[in-house]
């Protein structure tokens, strides 16, 4: 008898750490690894990629106060400036490998660009 009961005991004991443990989160985590890198989006979102001497994408519709950052992905430097007939002037510096430039549009309209430095570069915005 004495056994037994010893035997429930220790049953009630496992099962309540189990539950305490449960409540707590303590069981192996299920969040899932998170997925490496997510598919670039193509006309959207408010980020532009410059590699291998091009605006990527282009075009990009956003809008009207979206912040577009662009991003130098390569090793030559690359300039952002609005062409003539821009809603809204854009002038960046030159951006080294890995430098960044963020311009927030404001004003509706179509904006094409190019890099100064290398004028077949082009882009075009549309903020709407
Ligand atoms: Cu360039």
């Amino acid at each position: 008898m004495l056994k037994h009961s010893r035997l429930v005991f220790c049953t009630a004991c496992i099962v309540i750490v189990i539950l305490t443990c449960m409540a707590a989160g303590c069981t192996s985590p299920q969040t899932t690894p998170a997925t490496a890198a997510s598919p670039t989006a193509t006309g959207e979102g408010n980020t532009i990629a410059i590699k291998n001497f091009a605006f990527v994408p282009t075009p990009l519709t956003v809008k009207s106060g979206t912040a577009i950052t662009w991003t130098n992905q390569d090793s030559a430097p690359h300039t952002i400036v609005s062409d003539t007939g821009s809603p809204v002037p854009i002038v960046s510096d030159s951006l080294s490998t890995g430098a960044s430039f963020t311009f927030t549009f404001t004003q509706p309209g179509t904006y094409t660009y190019h890099c100064s430095i290398h004028p077949s570069m082009k882009g075009t915005i549309v903020v709407q």
